[in-house]
């Protein structure tokens, strides 16, 4: 569906363009009509646009549209398109992505109001300018304002993979001015969440002062939000919030607990600490003396602060990894132990120049190498993902020997002739049985018609889990963070099955994807169901993102033991042949 969805958000929002400056009734509905047409298509218009004569046999697509669609899959771009976009101010479109607002509102608001973003459109409200406006009731404008406030919410998060490396520059940079002690990221960022609303720094320091005003001056800094001793608040270009806050040295551990979170793991902890006759804060753990108000402001000293461990010791719990922290079953005496980046032996998905990637094989072999695996897959795209430049057969069958000799060639590691083959929309495999079963290593992942219903997305991907020659079943839902929802299928038939067929289900690390996320993959931990951690690297520094494929599995309870990546070349060798 990528192509698919892609190209009908480009034909819509020509169509809006076109009404917002006023073009004619026949060539706005003409565009819509195309998207319309793009997003109820099942089979991908990539492949259609091979043969140009069969996309003007869908309704609603003309010639004009199909040399687009054309363009779009040769050049990635409508020159149309591009061209429409400089011809209305840049933040309007935002302003017709807000719930409730169609292209006729927003012609009205950017002649009539000088809207020409959402912030404008937020001042103008505020300024009551909308009222003379014809069709404005109260109501209307109190609605626009309120999906103002929604749309704001929903898009401020962060994706992990953007968010964190961010977070590292910035505590390393702390580090290294003049007296301070200890500097820890916390929050939902800590927690690895695949999104971040802002980011939490911790830090102690026997010269805060400096320290504030080194966060406050860093480069990359927009706009300074709160500029106080104990707690700095920042805007990055990047539009990330950044929130550091000074504490005391021998109360790091408190703070550094509270501020990981979650909100709904701190209750927890309190509530705890209350049953044992004690009061937790951000300041430590105190005995209880009954008085009112915060106990170290009265000298009260506490039972434990200066570290993590010693105050869930003082609730009798082990330090529980901040992955746990969701009040999900974390508060037990004993918790398995997660699985490590360390753990991880191998890689089982990635893509070469031969598809969609930007490396060679030799490159590929070089980069798993470097982190230390005994063995790399080789997975390139099917013949079905034109988009992505997927392999016909006779494509795969000479990248199978090449793969070979390349094995052959290379000491250090072993390398798989693999394939992502796709799951077609109704479950059937893109390549025959013939040629998979010439391949060590099947991948098998739905790029196309993401938007199925829940049975029939399951039905298919079941198939796919069926098929005695697929070991993995990749990126089950095809979602995309922040983008796209995917499919919905029913994790839990999907991890029956994959139990019972030996299947093992991907946890795609790229953190875009995520796909299993955390929940899937705690269902998938606590049945016992086989799961492959793997970046689906198209570039070699790709290969690092493994690390946040790992905190999602700790997310999701992973022990080192139903992760397939983690195993020694031998069993993974025994596994990957008994599927056969
Ligand atoms: P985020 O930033 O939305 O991705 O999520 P967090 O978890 O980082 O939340 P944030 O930045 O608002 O606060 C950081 C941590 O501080 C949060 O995980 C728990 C703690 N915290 C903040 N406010 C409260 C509160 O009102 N009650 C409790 N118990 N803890 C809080
Ligand atoms: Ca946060
Ligand atoms: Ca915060
Ligand atoms: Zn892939």
């Amino acid at each position: 569906m990528s192509t698919n969805s892609e190209l009908a958000t480009i034909f819509s929002e020509m169509a809006a363009i076109l009404e917002i400056t006023g073009a004619n009734r026949f060539r706005v509905n003409a565009h819509t009509r195309v998207a319309r047409a793009l997003k109820d298509l099942t089979t991908d218009v990539g492949l259609l646009a091979a043969e140009p004569a069969k996309l003007t046999t869908i309704d609603g697509i003309g010639a004009g549209s199909a040399k687009k669609i054309i363009e779009y899959t040769q050049t990635g771009k409508i020159k149309e398109h591009q061209e429409m976009l400089g011809s209305i101010p840049n933040g309007l479109l935002d302003v017709l992505n807000i719930q409730g607002l169609g292209p006729k509102t927003v012609k009205l608001l950017w002649e009539q109001a000088n809207v020409t973003d959402v912030k404008s459109l937020s001042t103008a409200i505020d300024a009551g300018e909308l009222t003379n406006l014809p069709r404005m009731g109260e109501k209307t404008i109190r609605n626009i304002k309120e999906s103002i406030e929604f749309a704001a919410r929903s898009t401020g998060r962060s994706r992990l993979g953007k968010a964190m490396p961010m977070a590292e520059a910035i505590a390393e940079h702390l580090r290294h001015v003049e007296g301070v002690k200890q500097v820890q990221y916390a929050g939902s960022l800590r927690r690895g969440a695949e999104t971040i609303g802002d980011i939490d720094i911790l830090a102690s320091s026997t010269d805060p002062k400096t320290l504030a005003k080194t966060f406050q001056t860093m480069e990359g800094v927009d706009k300074v939000l709160v500029a106080g001793e104990t707690k700095c608040s920042i805007r990055l270009a990047t539009g990330i919030q950044v929130d550091l806050r000074i504490v005391e040295d021998d109360a790091f551990g408190a703070a550094l607990m509270y501020f990981t979170g979650s909100k709904q793991h701190n209750v927890a902890m309190r509530e705890r600490a209350i049953k044992r006759k004690l009061r937790l804060n951000e300041y430590g753990i105190f005995p209880d003396d009954g008085i009112d108000g915060p106990p170290q402001k009265r000298g009260v000293k506490p039972v434990a602060a200066r570290t993590e461990e010693d105050i869930f010791a003082a609730l009798d719990l082990p330090w529980i990894p901040p992955e746990l922290r969701e009040d999900r079953g974390e508060f037990k005496k004993k918790l398995p132990k997660l699985i490590e980046l360390g753990d991880i032996e191998t890689d089982l998905h990635a893509h070469t120049t031969e598809s969609d990637g930007r490396m060679s094989l030799d490159e590929l072999a070089q980069a798993a190498m470097e982190r230390g695996y005994h063995t790399i897959a080789v997975t390139d795209h099917s013949k079905s993902s034109a988009q992505a430049n997927g392999l016909s057969e006779d494509r795969l069958r000479r990248q199978i020997t090449e793969v070979h000799e390349a094995n052959e060639r290379i000491s250090g590691i072993t390398l798989l002739a693999g394939s992502e083959v796709d799951i077609l929309s109704d479950g059937r495999l893109d390549y025959d049985d013939d040629l998979l079963a010439e391949l060590d290593i099947v991948i098998a992942s739905p790029h196309v018609a993401l938007r199925q219903r829940s049975e029939k997305a399951t039905k298919r991907l079941l198939c796919a889990i069926q098929h005695p020659l697929v070991h993995i079943l990749g990126h089950p839902t095809g979602r995309i963070i922040n983008r796209r929802e995917g499919l919905s299928p029913d994790i839990h038939a999907l991890i029956e099955g994959a139990i019972a067929h030996g299947t093992a289900l991907e946890l795609n690390a790229n953190y875009l994807r995520l796909d299993l996320r955390d929940t899937h993959v705690r269902a998938a931990a606590d049945s016992g169901a086989l799961i492959s951690i793997n970046t689906d690297a198209h570039a070699p520094d790709q290969f690092d993102q493994m690390r946040y494929g790992i905190l999602t599995a700790r997310r999701g309870w992973l022990t080192a033991k139903n992760c397939i990546n983690t195993w020694s070349k031998q069993k993974l060798t025994q596994w990957l042949g008994s599927k056969k």
